[in-house]
């Protein structure tokens, strides 16, 4: 069993070199992707958010740290979306406005392509607008957005509510997501379903496209 608390210490750390090398080593003996994304690579983003919250960290350690877990998900990434499962679904995904957070996003998107959705992903600081045009243009079944910061989370509210007045609302279905998100805001801003993982995303994305 390869050492995975050194690939948590050096997400911790923000050496993206030690944090690939580490990723590749753990893949090279057979730890599942999955594993190592739950067991590791979430938790110690947690960390991080930790060591922020309690003034050890700022926004240029947080920076590091996220590069780090950004090159070791472009090793994961691809191995957990082949699945080659059958297309289920076409989903717009995003971050919402004014909110740079994409990790999270980026899993859910990963999963997503691993559970057969064709996935088109807008990246973070979405506007209302774009949500709604790529929907429109990609004939897409199923919207996700994300927020990390409680100040965005009203922009998941008013992109669900142009695609209200844009008379399109009807034709998607709406999951949230993400740390500061319950189902009970999900529930208050009438999106359609709401998880607090990538995992479970698939399941609801399933559920919602075949409802
Ligand atoms: C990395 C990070 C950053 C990086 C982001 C880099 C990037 N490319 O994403 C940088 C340095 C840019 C950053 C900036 C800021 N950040 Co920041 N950041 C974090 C940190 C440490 C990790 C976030 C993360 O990637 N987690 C790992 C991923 C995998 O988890 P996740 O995003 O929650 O996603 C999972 C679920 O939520 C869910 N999910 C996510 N999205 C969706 C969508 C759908 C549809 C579904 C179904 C599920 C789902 O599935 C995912 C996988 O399981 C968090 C702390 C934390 N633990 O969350 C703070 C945190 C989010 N940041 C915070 C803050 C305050 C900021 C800044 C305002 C700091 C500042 N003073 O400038 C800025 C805001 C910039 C902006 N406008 O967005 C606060 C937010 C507090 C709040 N509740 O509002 C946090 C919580 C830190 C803290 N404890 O105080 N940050």
């Amino acid at each position: 069993m390869p050492d995975l608390e050194q690939l948590k210490q050096a997400l911790i750390e923000g050496n993206w070199k030690a944090a690939a090398a580490a990723t590749q080593a753990a893949l090279a003996e057979g730890v599942a992707p999955l594993t190592l994304v739950t067991g590791y690579l979430v938790p110690a983003m947690d960390e991080v958010g930790r060591l922020f919250e309690c003034e050890e960290y700022f926004v240029p350690e947080m920076l590091l740290s996220a590069r780090a877990m950004k090159a070791s998900m472009e090793i994961v990434r691809p191995l957990l979306a082949a699945s080659g499962a059958e297309p289920v679904g076409r989903v717009v995904i995003g971050t919402v406005k004014g909110d740079l957070h994409d990790i999270g996003k980026n899993l859910v998107a990963a999963m997503l392509e691993g559970g057969g959705f064709e996935v088109i992903d807008l990246g973070a600081d979405v506007a209302p607008e774009l949500f709604i045009e790529a929907a429109a243009a990609r004939n897409a079944n199923l919207v996700a957005l994300s927020a990390l910061l409680t100040v965005t989370m009203p922009s998941m509210k008013t992109t669900v509510d142009a695609f209200e007045a844009a008379g399109l609302r009807e034709k998607v279905k709406v999951m949230v997501g993400g740390a500061p998100v319950t189902q009970q805001y999900a529930d208050a801003i009438g999106a359609d379903g709401y998880s607090d993982s990538a995992g479970s995303a698939v399941a609801l994305a399933r559920k919602l496209v075949a409802a």
